[in-house]
């Protein structure tokens, strides 16, 4: 039976739209087109107003990857939670009903144990990371869900800059990323516009893995790019799950398990330069 009008048409616009979307285009590299350096914010193939959290897609050759939100809570630090120093099941209650709480409500826990100081709140939830190439410079814009004041906030990337996970020799705020040898760290944050920008000489290997990851200017991470569609809310209103302390409502369970763990080296994007 051949296509109808409206089916055709249909079968063209998607044509047009994967072609539009540069989704055979998978390296990081400068404009495919002309060769110019790509603004990261100016990627408007990649600027939908709303996403599958945990995406990596590569627009234009800027690499663009999209986080859940607030799902910002650090690590799960077990049935002891140090904040405050109580069993973490006590600490479930609620912050409106239980003043010993330190989850957001009865029925939505958090899986990660952090919390932010009073003003700091969703400093370190991160909503979008671009990486966009300028020559021989990457540029990394981190986009934060709130930012108010320059200096507050962390944002780091760790690189397995020759694609070999036997030469590591640097931690990422402390936290494991098997094969990374080579860290930047930027604070440099902009609150008018929530984003934090900063610039890295482009690796020597054209195949290298990134990690990324946001923090309180204490270094305390509470927020892992790279974790992926699969990532886990298992608190789901039953019992025993809704009560575990390794299980939120926030999407951010594998997160936790990780942080606490102090390893992510599973959260990664293996990224591919254009010459
Ligand atoms: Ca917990
Ligand atoms: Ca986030
Ligand atoms: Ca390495």
């Amino acid at each position: 039976m051949p296509c109808t009008s409206q089916t055709k048409l249909i079968a063209l616009s998607l044509s047009a739209l994967l072609v539009a979307c540069g989704s055979d285009d998978t390296a990081l590299s400068n404009n495919p087109g002309s060769g110019t350096p790509v603004n990261p914010q100016e990627t408007a193939q990649c600027n939908e107003q709303s996403w599958f959290a945990g995406v990596t897609e590569i627009c234009n050759g800027v690499l663009v990857y999209r986080d859940y939100v607030y799902d910002d809570y650090g690590a799960d630090t077990g049935l002891l939670s140090p904040s405050p120093a109580l069993l973490n099941l006590a600490s479930r209650g609620g912050q409106l009903g239980n003043p010993l709480a330190n989850t957001p409500g009865l029925l939505s826990p958090t899986a990660g144990d952090s919390r932010y100081p009073a003003g700091a709140e969703s400093t370190a939830d991160l909503v979008e990371l671009r990486i966009s190439r300028q020559g021989n410079t990457y540029t990394a814009t981190f986009e934060m869900n709130a930012l108010y004041d320059a200096g507050q906030t962390i944002a780091a990337i760790a690189l397995d800059s020759d694609n070999n996970p036997a030469t590591s020799t640097e931690t990422l705020l402390g936290l494991t990323v098997q094969g990374a040898d080579v860290v930047y760290e930027f604070n440099a944050g902009n609150p008018d516009s929530n984003l934090i920008t900063g610039t890295f000489p482009a690796p020597a290997s054209k195949l290298f893995k990134i990690w990324a990851v946001t923090a309180q200017n204490s270094s305390e991470v509470m927020n892992v790019a790279f974790r992926g569609t699969d990532e886990e809310a298992g608190a789901e209103g039953t019992i025993p799950a809704q009560v575990l302390p390794n299980k939120g409502n926030w999407w951010e369970d594998k997160q936790a398990a990780a942080l606490g763990a102090g390893d992510i080296s599973p959260f990664l994007h293996k990224s591919t330069a254009a010459n």
